[in-house]
């Protein structure tokens, strides 16, 4: 039978088939797709074909993705992590505090994202803990990105605050969760459907440490056409092999610019004369923050090629 992976814990994989029941699963075989070295060859959203009898069954064959996103693992070095395949779009919650987002942690989600050529959408929770210094950065941030084609929205999970704009952007869609441990992935995830009971960290307030509640991806149904998928928190986000060109096209207002350099293709806005990326952050026409990010991605060690 053909099936969805709604969850995977590395030995078993929760199958929806197309009864829409649900089959425990085990991977029969090795699933090792061509010189990719993936920590889990079968993710979360993986369309499969599966033998079974009575409950249990035994994953075959592994279809075609659309799509995944990915990040390097950083328990193996030369090795990603396939969050989830076969996805609409990305939704990343940030929060300005309990705990900060970085700047850097967003751009670097967005870049993946962009590479992978897979719509994003931003979502500040927590509105309710800031004060009036705290609104007024939210605010520059929500227009800041609202111009580089990133759907964005600030909400409280907690009040119910703004949660019917955000039920609308996700409807009809299979939607992966991002985000740090504690930014209220899972708290989101429960007041969507009245079906899901993911556990949140029931501690008041909020541990700097990050206590990571959840601990395995799992996509949830919440109707017939809308899929969200709830992932554990991470701490960096190690991006894919990029050289420093792919990473700035994958900057829209630095690739919208690329063609007004002199160097046209080979500039990769550092040091180049004649840099209209250069120019336009001296003209203010590109945040200096985002232009930091590109710089901070560029020289890592580990995004070097
Ligand atoms: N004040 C406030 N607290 C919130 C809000 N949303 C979630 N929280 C709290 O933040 C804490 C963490 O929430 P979780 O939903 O467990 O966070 P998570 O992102 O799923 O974390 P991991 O599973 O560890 O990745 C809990 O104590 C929630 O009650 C919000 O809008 N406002
Ligand atoms: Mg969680
Ligand atoms: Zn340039």
């Amino acid at each position: 039978m053909k099936g969805r992976v709604m969850r995977s814990t590395g030995l078993w994989y929760n199958v929806i088939g197309e009864d829409s029941k649900v089959y425990t699963c085990r991977a029969r075989g090795k699933f090792r797709l061509d010189g990719i070295k993936e920590s889990n060859p079968i993710a979360v959203g993986d369309l499969v074909i599966f033998d079974h009898d009575q409950k249990e069954g035994h994953i075959t064959e592994l279809l075609p993705r659309e799509n995944l996103i990915e990040r390097k693992s950083v328990k193996k070095t030369g090795h990603s992590h396939v969050l989830a395949a076969n996805i609409d779009q990305v939704m990343l919650i940030a929060t300005i505090k309990q705990p900060r987002t970085s700047l850097g942690f967003i751009d670097r989600f967005l870049v993946s994202a962009e590479a992978y050529r897979i719509p994003q959408i931003l979502i500040f929770n927590k509105r309710d803990v800031l004060g009036s210094n705290e609104l007024q950065e939210l605010d520059e941030l929500l227009y800041l990105y609202a111009t580089l084609h990133v759907t964005t929205k600030s909400i409280s999970a907690k009040d119910d605050e703004n949660l019917d704009e955000l039920q609308s952007m996700l409807q009809g869609k299979t939607t992966l969760i991002a985000g740090h441990s504690g930014v209220g992935k899972s708290t989101l995830l429960n007041r969507l459907s009245d079906t899901i009971h993911q556990s949140v960290n029931e501690i008041s307030g909020f541990s700097e440490k990050g206590t990571h509640t959840t601990t395995f991806a799992e996509m949830f149904q919440i109707n017939s056409s809308t899929f969200l998928i709830d992932t554990p928190g991470v701490k960096e986000w190690g991006l894919m092999d990029m050289n420093s060109q792919e990473i700035s096209d994958y900057f829209p207002e630095m690739r919208d610019r690329r063609l007004d350099c002199k160097f046209g293709s080979r500039c990769i806005h550092l040091t180049e004369p004649g840099c209209a990326v250069l120019a336009a952050i001296e003209s203010g026409d590109i945040a200096v923050c985002r232009y930091q990010s590109y710089v901070s991605m560029v020289s890592a060690d580990d995004n070097r090629r």
